[in-house]
């Protein structure tokens, strides 16, 4: 009997704390419904593209990201916003914890201090580009070539599309903020500082570096 060999999809990451943890500043109902529903559901997407093209079924989603215009067109729009809306909340969910938030610490501080003067500054650039990034999108830490940069990009798109690794991100979709800060993105993007995990933000930074 020849044996089925199972191709690869891809998985929505447990939370690792629990929904409410992030309360006050992130309301329990908006960790599930953005975790179980919007994750779920770029999974979901993501998977059903790979099921129509079963070459790619090896890669990974940051493979399938670092060289979009590798993949065949016909998946090439639904695996741009859907593999990279989960690697976006995959690391999103993990830079986040209870009992977390102040300045940064490690080797993350030192280079965030050496590029934007200090942390302060730092907070404030992302924090425009979020505000600034018309409709949906995220704002980003990221490593290039050249350093630590802020960016945002529009929908679901990755830095990793541009070949950069992001180490940080702020998801600034309404589905995101909306049902405890509605309109007000702005409020959101400084209460979520509140909630960042800079050891992970930490370990992302040392794999960057290697890469
Ligand atoms: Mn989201």
């Amino acid at each position: 009997m020849a044996t089925e060999v199972k191709a690869a999809v891809f998985e929505v990451p447990a939370l690792t704390y629990p929904y409410e943890a992030l309360e006050p500043y992130i309301d329990a109902q908006t960790m599930h419904l953005h975790h179980d529903k919007h994750h779920q559901a770029y999974v979901d997407n993501a998977n059903a593209a790979i099921a129509k093209a079963p070459e790619l079924a090896n890669k990974s989603a940051e493979e399938i990201l670092a060289n979009l215009s590798a993949i065949p067109e016909a998946v090439r729009g639904a695996l741009r916003n859907n593999a990279g809306g989960h690697v976006n909340h995959s690391m999103f969910w993990a830079i986040m914890g209870p009992n977390a938030g102040g300045p940064p610490t490690g080797p993350v501080a030192d280079a965030i201090k050496k590029t934007f003067g200090d942390f302060a500054q730092f907070q404030e650039k992302l924090n425009d580009a979020g505000v600034k990034q018309f409709g949906s999108g995220w704002t980003w830490l990221a490593l290039g070539a050249s350093g630590l940069q802020v960016l945002s990009t529009p929908n679901q798109d990755s830095p990793i599309s541009q070949g950069l690794h992001p180490i940080l991100g702020n998801d600034v979709w309404e589905h995101a903020y909306y049902l405890k800060y509605q309109n007000r993105r702005a409020e959101y993007l400084k209460a979520w500082w509140n909630v960042v995990n800079w050891a992970e933000v930490n370990k992302r930074y040392e794999a960057a570096l290697k890469k």
